[in-house]
């Protein structure tokens, strides 16, 4: 007889990071955490992690926030509730809120979940799988609980290569022929390349797979230490590979893609230019990122809306999106639309015209306006004749237009143009 086999996503928790606040997101991140920026029409950042943790089979979920946490706890609160303890599955919500001992705010990233030791202990794991709640992919988690496991690590780390050039954002690392890592440079300020390759670098994902009772006593103990900054890729995973099992896990080895040779997908969308950039890829005729795709399927909370709606004006101006996205709910009268995305309730008016435009939820775009290159913020009122992306030093008076020439506008910004 067969013996089954178990998952170990079954006896795995996810212990989601979501306290940072990107703030190379600019306005963007004002008023949400990073985790809870929207991305692609209807999602917000932080439902990949989730749905990649779901869709492993993992069933006990801790997300622990700090910075401008309300937009992150609401939209968790409504689309991931879903969990029922009868059925042995947990989804907390753990806010830096002096759980501890008083005025203790999160220090690092470890100090998050040392903070909340107890919590992990009542979910009764085996294996400990830290996420950072802010990168967009979609990956296999229970490859790489498998992969610790056989190598007999005490951490795993998730990886990949990135250009040489970008590597300074990131913790990089070198690694033997068994994967084990050698080496481990928290962000530094010249990247080595790889044996293979110069000018790649093998960097950390940020995400790591730890036993239980391992990374418990090694908390504890990095509580004590008055050196540390509590932080997994600055001072737990160098001491673990200077006296311990590090083990690297290639992402190629977990990514969740058409085929086993397309591209892996990945993005960091830590700048108003990555976020501009990976919203408008999925405009593409075949996107390398695929929402549609109902074997791994990226989970929300959405509003129920009803369908978009194209019209034509009342002199049979139409209503067209060519190349884009629109989500429920919004209404385009009269507007030519192309290689945009719109979210959820974005209406639009006669006469005016989009190109390369990212609108978040219930922006409503004037008659006459016309914009290209641009990242709209929620709910904001594009005036009627507004022109942004032809002429960047009029837009730079105003709005935020960055290095790759993309726009960003608030309703911040909108007013101070009005009071002039
Ligand atoms: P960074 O992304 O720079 O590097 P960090 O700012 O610590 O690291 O953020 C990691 C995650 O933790 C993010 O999801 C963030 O929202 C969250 N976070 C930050 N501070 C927190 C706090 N005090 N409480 C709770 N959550 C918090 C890390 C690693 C690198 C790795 C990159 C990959 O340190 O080695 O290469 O991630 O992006
Ligand atoms: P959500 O309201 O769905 O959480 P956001 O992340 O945009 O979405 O919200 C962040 C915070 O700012 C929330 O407290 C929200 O109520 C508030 N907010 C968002 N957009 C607007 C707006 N146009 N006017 C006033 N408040 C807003």
């Amino acid at each position: 007889m067969n013996t089954p086999v178990t998952r170990l996503s079954s006896r795995s928790m996810a212990f989601v990071l979501a306290g940072g606040r990107g703030s190379r997101l600019m306005e963007l991140t004002d008023k949400r955490a990073k985790p809870a920026v929207y991305f692609g029409g209807k999602t917000r950042i932080i439902d990949f992690a989730l749905s990649n943790a779901l869709n492993s089979g993992i069933r006990k979920m801790a997300i622990a926030t700090q910075y401008k946490a309300h937009s992150l706890i609401r939209h968790c609160q409504r689309g991931w509730s879903f969990f029922r303890a009868e059925r042995n599955e947990y989804l907390d919500i753990l806010p830096a809120s002096q759980r501890v001992a008083e005025n203790k705010w999160y220090m690092g990233t470890a100090d998050a979940v040392t903070q909340n030791i107890d919590i992990v202990d009542s979910y009764d794991v085996d294996f400990v799988l830290i996420l950072a709640g802010d990168h967009i992919y979609k990956m296999d988690y229970e490859v790489m609980l498998r992969q610790h496991v056989e190598s007999g690590a005490d951490v795993t780390v998730g990886c990949l290569t990135v250009p040489r050039e970008e590597a300074s954002a990131f913790g990089v690392m070198a690694i033997d022929k068994s994967s084990r890592i050698t080496s481990f440079l928290e962000k530094p300020k010249d990247p080595p390349g790889t044996p293979d390759d110069p000018n790649v670098t093998l960097a950390s994902m940020g995400i790591y797979v730890f036993s239980w009772p391992f990374l418990r006593q090694l908390l504890i103990d990095d509580a004590e230490d008055p050196n540390s900054k509590h932080d997994f890729g600055g001072d737990i995973i160098p001491l673990i590979v200077r006296n311990g099992k590090a083990v690297a896990h290639r992402f190629s080895d977990s990514c969740v893609r058409h085929s086993p040779d397309a591209p892996v997908y990945w993005r960091d969308v830590g700048t108003v230019d990555a976020f501009w950039k990976a919203n408008i890829d999925l405009c593409d005729f075949t996107p390398e990122l695929d929402l549609w795709d109902r074997q791994w399927p990226i989970w929300t909370y959405s509003e129920s809306v009803p369908p978009a709606k194209f019209v034509h004006d009342e002199e049979d101006r139409r209503g067209t999106a060519v190349s884009s996205l629109v989500s429920g709910g919004c209404i385009i009268s009269g507007t030519s639309i192309r290689d945009s995305l719109l979210f959820t309730q974005v209406h639009t008016n006669s006469y005016a015209s989009l190109e390369g435009a990212v609108l978040l939820p219930y922006v409503n775009v004037g008659r006459h306006a016309r914009l290209k290159n641009v990242v709209i913020d929620r709910g904001v009122q594009i005036p009627e004749r507004l022109v942004v992306g032809e002429d960047p030093e009029e837009d730079a008076k105003w709005f935020r237009v960055t290095e790759g020439g993309v726009t960003l506008i608030t309703q911040d910004m909108l007013d101070r143009r009005e009071a002039g």
